[in-house]
């Protein structure tokens, strides 16, 4: 029988650029962000000085300049962004992922980078409408929706959610709960003061009362899912308040709401505390705790993802043995293109389509630009290099195909997940 074993260069560019073009044309939900529906006002940030003060250059920038780090944070903020733009992007090139970025962003916004001009770049955005910032920013990155990071403990915005607003659908609730899971002997007096009958001592009584706190606060702001990040030394089982609340209390709520509880493991919180934002560092976790929470609670539905590199292959294994656990995003420090390329292939190699291999992590609205339009560029070719795989062999990929598999790993997959 004749087999057809090959590819030609044309062949394969064609094939290529029609995975490109897919790739860009196809709506991506971005499901973790820490951007905030625009009722939320200065909360949601926007503009060249936030993305010069992003906490990514903020942690680059401090590595060159030689301001004790108080007087740093006491400048404004547009001198913060001054003494960053000359930093990383005048005195140097910024070649960095995270400078590219913000040119990335601007180029796409249509704005002129050439002259090095950040006054008129700074001009060009207090022109802007944020209303219709806000469409422009999510149809360049073709983005549809995107998750919020929402934290009942965050005093700012607590009220905003407390007073109700009218909501823009392209903004979806995602319940963050670290200082509960974390620290809960401060949790609980606010709880307390919230009106939920918490103390100390984990008691059934309490942990039905964290219950009714997580219930309310998923209705409230109609979450897609309950969320925390954890350091590397997170173990599961384990006799700690964390894993107490955990098992009695978060999962059984996922469980009755039918919602996903999203890990993403690996943070070293205040590695160095004088970079605030900036200070958090990176550790190696153990995913065997991710292992137990899966085969323990199979009625449960995790979304799990790590910020080392080395345990990225460990995760795509464990996602291979427990169809309860949907892996997401290359989360910030693997959210460089070297990391997020090997991740990617390594991810479809495993697990195929059955992944959300991106969320932007956008804490700046123009930053969705950058961020989804860097990864399109690593996704197109990292699928091409597939397909043109298949090709070889004699399977041809069709456009409707093409299409199919573009819109599952853009959100199709994770809707899929959190139906299920
Ligand atoms: O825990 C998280 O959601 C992290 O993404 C943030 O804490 C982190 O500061 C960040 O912005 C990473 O991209
Ligand atoms: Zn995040």
């Amino acid at each position: 029988m004749a087999m057809t074993g090959t590819i030609t260069e044309p062949e394969r560019r064609a094939l290529a650029k029609r995975v490109e073009r897919i790739v860009a044309a196809t709506p991506v939900f971005d499901i973790h962000t820490h951007l905030y529906d625009p009722a939320f006002k200065y909360l949601l940030l926007w503009g060249i000085d936030d993305l010069l003060t992003y906490h990514y250059l903020v942690a680059e920038a401090f590595r060159r300049l030689e301001i004790p780090s108080e007087q740093f944070w006491s400048l404004s903020k547009t001198r913060q962004a001054d003494l960053i733009w000359s930093t990383l992007f005048i005195r140097h090139s910024p070649v960095s992922e995270a400078c590219r970025g913000v040119l990335t962003t601007l180029n796409l916004l249509g704005l002129d980078v050439r002259k090095r001009d950040l006054s008129a770049l700074r001009r060009w955005f207090a022109g802007q409408n944020l209303e219709k910032h806000v469409t422009r920013c999510l149809e360049s990155a073709n983005v549809e929706k995107i998750c919020m990071t929402n934290s009942p403990f965050d005093d700012l915005e607590r009220p905003v959610w407390q007073n109700r607003f009218r909501r823009d659908e392209r903004f979806v609730g995602a319940l963050r709960i670290d200082p509960l899971l974390l620290d809960w002997p401060r949790a609980a007096p606010r709880l307390a003061a919230w009106g939920y009958h918490a103390g100390a001592e984990l008691s059934g009584q309490v942990i039905g009362e964290v219950r009714r706190f997580l219930a309310d606060w998923t209705k409230r702001i109609s979450a897609k899912y309950l969320m925390v990040s954890l350091p590397p030394d997170f173990d599961f089982p384990e006799q700690t308040d964390c894993a107490r609340l955990l098992e009695k209390a978060v999962l059984p709520h996922c469980r009755e709401s039918g919602l996903p509880f999203a890990l993403m493991l690996g943070v070293k919180r205040g590695v160095n505390p004088q970079l605030r934002l900036a200070g958090d560092g990176v550790g190696r976790s153990n995913l065997q705790a991710l292992q137990n929470l899966c085969a323990g609670f199979p009625e449960n539905k995790f979304l799990a993802t790590v910020l080392s590199r080395e345990n990225q292959h460990e995760l795509c294994v464990v996602a291979r043995k427990f169809r309860n656990l949907h892996v997401f995003g290359c989360w910030w420090f693997t959210n460089v293109p070297s990391v997020a390329e090997e991740m990617t292939r390594m991810r479809l190699e495993l697990i195929g389509l059955s992944v959300t291999p991106q969320q932007s992590d956008a804490r700046v609205l123009d930053q969705l630009v950058y961020k989804w339009s860097h990864f399109r560029e690593i996704l197109a070719r990292v699928l091409a290099d597939k397909y043109a795989d298949l090709r070889r062999v004699g399977w041809e990929p069709t456009t409707a195909d093409i299409e199919r598999d573009v819109g599952e790993l853009f959100g199709g997959a994770f809707e899929r997940f959190c139906a299920s």
